[in-house]
Parts: structure tokens; sequence; C-alpha cells
């Protein structure tokens, strides 16, 4: 990947002013931990982007895979002024990535709680929020985004391949990492410095990239079991809102596992994301 190609494409803002290129990491995340911890405060904005990682992550020690060549993975360096950072900050990676599909790649990419990018019903990008804590508090976060750009089907592992996609899947052309990584840096840039200033405006943001109809039934798998309920909204702090019978719940960690397709506007997003 070619460090020069991609700053050709983004303006010069706080975010990327110092800007890693790697063909291949363990992890984007960590390196960018890294920064934080040599830097401090100063490491505010600095972008690590790699192609490859050995030992990307998830949630919860889930692992991410990527594809050398075929895939990106960029984290950013935070250090916010103030206070505990607000879990919905990682909307602002989500979002990016999803609006870089549509104008990059001319796809129409939908949200799934709480911060994964599906394509039809299978996910091209997913996002990790991570505090780094010193002594008393937060010092540091870092903003982790992976996206499927370019793998073909068998670049996925057979228990990924009925819900994992790349955008070159879905639109039938190849994806240029640079420009990817180009029209990512655009939008996360205002997207992260509207999000630290005030979550709740990115939560707002978000609202029409959903990929949950209001009054839609979801199962939400939790630490504690099961809740369902139907699709309430996103509320303040990134929770999902679940209307259940007369009252309501917000859930503010879990996975949507099962989500009751009434056909109708859901059955026509099944073409893999084309809009
Ligand atoms: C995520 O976790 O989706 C967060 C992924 C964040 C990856 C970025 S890449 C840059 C930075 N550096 C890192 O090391 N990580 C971040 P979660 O919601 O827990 O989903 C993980 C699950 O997604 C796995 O258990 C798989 O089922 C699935 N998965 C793994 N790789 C995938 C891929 N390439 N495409 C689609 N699904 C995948």
């Amino acid at each position: 990947m070619n460090r020069e190609l991609i700053l050709k494409n983004v303006s010069p803002s706080w975010l990327g002013g110092y800007l890693e290129v790697h063909e291949s990491l363990g992890s984007t995340n960590d390196r960018a931990r890294e920064l934080l911890d040599e830097r401090g405060p100063s490491a505010h904005g600095a972008v690590v982007i790699a192609s490859a990682q050995t030992r990307g992550r998830g949630r919860l020690g889930r692992t991410w895979l990527s594809a050398p060549g075929l895939s990106l993975a960029l984290s950013v360096a935070l250090w916010p002024l103030e206070g505990e950072p607000s879990p919905s900050l990682a909307l602002a990676g989500s979002l990016a990535a999803a609006r870089a599909l549509r104008d990059e790649v001319g796809l129409s990419p939908r949200l799934k709680w709480p911060n994964d990018v599906l394509l039809g019903r299978r996910k091209v990008a997913g996002v990790l929020l991570e505090g780094r804590y010193a002594g008393e508090g937060a010092a540091g976060l870092v903003l982790g985004i992976g996206v499927n750009l370019n793998q073909e089907r068998e670049d996925f592992p057979p228990e990924l391949r009925d819900s994992a996609v790349s955008a070159k899947q879905a639109s039938g052309r190849p994806v240029s990492l640079e420009a990817f990584a180009a029209a990512l840096l655009r939008p996360l840039s205002g997207l992260l410095a509207l999000g630290l200033a005030d979550p709740a405006a990115l939560v707002d943001a978000a609202a029409s990239w959903w990929d949950h109809e209001l009054d839609e039934e979801l199962e939400v798998q939790t630490g504690e079991g099961a809740v369902r309920g139907r699709f309430a909204g996103v509320g303040r702090e990134g929770e999902l809102r679940l209307r259940c019978g007369a009252g309501g719940v917000a859930v503010r960690f879990g996975e949507v596992a099962r989500v009751r397709t009434a056909g109708g506007a859901r059955a026509a997003r099944e073409d893999g994301g084309r809009p």
C-alpha cells in the first residue's frame, strides 16, 4: 500500500497528520496503543493502516480476519480531553465506513447494532473501540475499523462465507485500498470530532443508517441471556432500546442474534447492498 497515494486524497486535518502505513501488522489497534504509550496526548489523531493483520481482533477476544492485499485495517489513536468516553464513539467508525462504501464504491450499506456494517445480510466491516487505562482512569482510546474490500468468497474461511462479504463481491469491481483509505478518513475526521464533542449528536447522525426498522422484532443475546423486543431506536449513549410489552429495556452490550423478517423492504435488500 502506498502512503503518498492515500495522502494525495485527503486534506490535512487533525486526523492522520501522523500516518503509518504497513503491509502487515499484528493488530493496528496494538500499534496505535503503542503510539499512545510513546507519545501521550500528542498521539491524538495518529492513524495506523495495514492491509493484513496476523492477530486482528474483534470484541470479547474474538478474531477479525483480514486477507493480505485484499482488506483494510485502520486504527486511530485518540486522547479525549475530558471524561469517560461514550461507547457511542464507535459509531464514528461504522458510519465513516458506511459513507465510504456509499461514496467510493456506490453501495448501500446499513448498520447493525452496535457497530457492524452490512451489505444485504452480510458483514463487510467491523469496529472495535478500546480504552487504554493508566492509573486512575482512561488515558487514551483506540478506534479500529476493519473493512473487507477485494476478497472473493473463497478468500473467507468456510465458516464466514455466508456471513461475510467484501465490497468487490457486492459491487462487481475491485476497490483501490489507497482510495478507500482516503475515502474512509474524509468522513471519519468530522464524525470523530463530532462524537468527541457531543456523543449524542453522533447517535443522531447514524439514525437513518440502521438496518433495524422501527417496531421490528429483535432478539439480542446479552451477558445475562436473551432479550426480545421491538426496536425502538438507539439511545443517547448508543444503547439499543427495545419495547417489550408495555415497558422498555435498554441493552448496552449484546449481539442482535436474530431479526425476524416480514419480507417486504428487508427482502429487497438481500441483493448484497447495491443501490
Ligand atoms: C468486530 O468484532 O467486528 C470488530 C472488528 C474490528 C477489526 C479492526 S481491524 C483494525 C483494528 N485492529 C484490530 O485488531 N481490530 C480492529 P465483533 O463484533 O466481535 O465480530 C467478530 C466476529 O466477526 C468474528 O467472531 C467472526 O464471526 C466475524 N468476522 C471475523 N472476521 C471477519 C471478516 N473479515 N468479515 C466479516 N466477519 C468477520
